[in-house]
Formats: C-alpha cells, sequence, structure tokens
C-alpha cells in the first residue's frame, strides 16, 4: 500500500536497527497504516540481501544519504536499547543530519488522549497510555503496555519500558530509562540519564544519571558517568 484511503501519498520510511523492537515497530506501522517501509539498514554489514518481516536490509548507516536522494522521506530509530538510550540519540541525529524527518509510530491499540503533546519520533507500542495533559519529547519510547498518567513530562529520547508505570504528574528527564515493569509514584522526578531498574517500586525523586532498583528503590553505586 503506497497511498491513504483518501488518495495521499504515504510518507516513505526507513527503520535504523532490525533486531526485535525493529519487528515490533514494523507491527505497529503496519497495522496503523502510518507508512511504506522500504528497507532496514543495520549495523551488521552480513544482513544485507536478507529481510525481517517481508522487510530488506539495504545496508548500513552510510547508506542514509543515498536513501534519502531516492525520495525516503523518513526514519524510525528502530534500536530500542536496554538502559543506554545514548544509540538511540545517536541515531535519531544521525538520520535529522542526512536530512530525513522522524516519523511517529503509534500502534492502534495504544491510548493516547487528545490533551497530550507527542514529540517528533515518538514511539507508541502496543497498549501503552498516554494520559491528559502528558508531554513527551522528541524520540519518547513508550514501550508495550506501559503507561504515563495524566501531566507527566517526558525528555527527550527517554524509554519507558514495558509495564512501567508513570503515575501522575511525574517528570522523566532527556535520555533517562524506566525499566519493565517500574512503577514511579505520582509527582517524582527522574533526572536526565537516570536508570530505574526492572520491577523497582519509585517512591522518592532520582537524581540526574544515577540508577535506582529494588522495592523500594534504592541507589546502586555511584553516578554512570
Ligand atoms: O548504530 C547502529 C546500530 N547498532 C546496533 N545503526 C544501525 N542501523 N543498527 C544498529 N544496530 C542493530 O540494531 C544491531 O545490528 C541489531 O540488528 C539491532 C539491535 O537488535 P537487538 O534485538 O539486539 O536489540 P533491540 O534494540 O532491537 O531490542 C532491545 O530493546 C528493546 C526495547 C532488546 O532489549 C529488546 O528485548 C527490547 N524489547
Amino acid at each position: 500500500m503506497s497511498e491513504t484511503a483518501g488518495g495521499a501519498a504515504l510518507p516513505r520510511c526507513v527503520i535504523l536497527g532490525g533486531g526485535g523492537h525493529a519487528r515490533v515497530l514494523l507491527d505497529c506501522i503496519a497495522a496503523s497504516g502510518a507508512a511504506v517501509v522500504e528497507g532496514i539498514l543495520d549495523a551488521d554489514a552480513r544482513r544485507a540481501g536478507a529481510s525481517l518481516q517481508g522487510v530488506p536490509f539495504l545496508g548500513g548507516d552510510d547508506r542514509l544519504g543515498e536513501v534519502a536522494a531516492r525520495g525516503v522521506t523518513h526514519f524510525v530509530v528502530g534500536v530500542g536499547g536496554a538502559g543506554d538510550n545514548g544509540p538511540r540519540r545517536r541515531l535519531f541525529e544521525l538520520a535529522r543530519s542526512a536530512g530525513l524527518s522522524p516519523l511517529t509510530v503509534r500502534h492502534p491499540s495504544a491510548v493516547v488522549s487528545p490533551w497530550s503533546v507527542l514529540g517528533a519520533g515518538c514511539q507508541l507500542l502496543p497498549g501503552s497510555i498516554v494520559n491528559a495533559g502528558a508531554v513527551l519529547g522528541q524520540n519518547v519510547l513508550v514501550n508495550s503496555g506501559a503507561v504515563v498518567e495524566h501531566d507527566c513530562a517526558v525528555g527527550d529520547h527517554a524509554h519507558i519500558a514495558t509495564g512501567a508505570v508513570l503515575a501522575s504528574t511525574v517528570t522523566v528527564g532527556e535520555g533517562a530509562h524506566v525499566g519493565a515493569g517500574a512503577t514511579v509514584r505520582q509527582c517524582l522526578t527522574i533526572g536526565a540519564g537516570a536508570v530505574v531498574g526492572a520491577g523497582a517500586a519509585v517512591v522518592r525523586s532520582v537524581p540526574p544519571g544515577t540508577m535506582v532498583a529494588g522495592v523500594p528503590a534504592r541507589r546502586l553505586g555511584g553516578a554512570r558517568e
């Protein structure tokens, strides 16, 4: 399919990264009919010529300029990462610098309030919820079944992992990671670049660049960097 029911052309996109996260994104894009996926760029050169769920691998990120020149207008960051959002940020900036625009990916089962704000390139996976007053920055990943309650603010490149819950009015800083199944109590702040371990119950704000885990969540070691 290359056009909408109304006849408008669909954006043409590439996905950067062709692992597990990309598989979910391919399903989301197919289910929403939001774009045509022309191919996947992957760091593993051995995958060139193969395909993932019917979508061909085109080569590495050095093909971005060529892909843009042949009319592809959008990109999707297909790397999920587990705790380190640096690669997601780097790929987002790389594809932008090649002249491509970030595609917002939103599975039809994601519940998204019309009173929320989504930055460019956000990814809202199956069963995720983003409620009224929530503001998401660019390239924010709200993974399957995660909840961003009302009036939360989530910074650029942050990842709210599978099944994690941000109770209302939580602030998550740029590049932070809230692990799978973690819960963050209302009105707290997760600082920029912080990591909340899977299953944690966060009842105090988390300073930037630190890592917490457990129930209740406690700081592990020192600053990450
Ligand atoms: O710089 C890169 C790059 N680095 C790794 N550019 C491009 N274009 N691709 C890159 N990759 C590729 O991303 C790897 O070669 C590999 O094919 C893919 C990563 O796949 P993997 O399955 O290891 O991870 P993932 O990021 O897709 O999924 C992780 O994050 C998800 C949110 C996993 O932890 C999943 O379990 C999780 N659900």
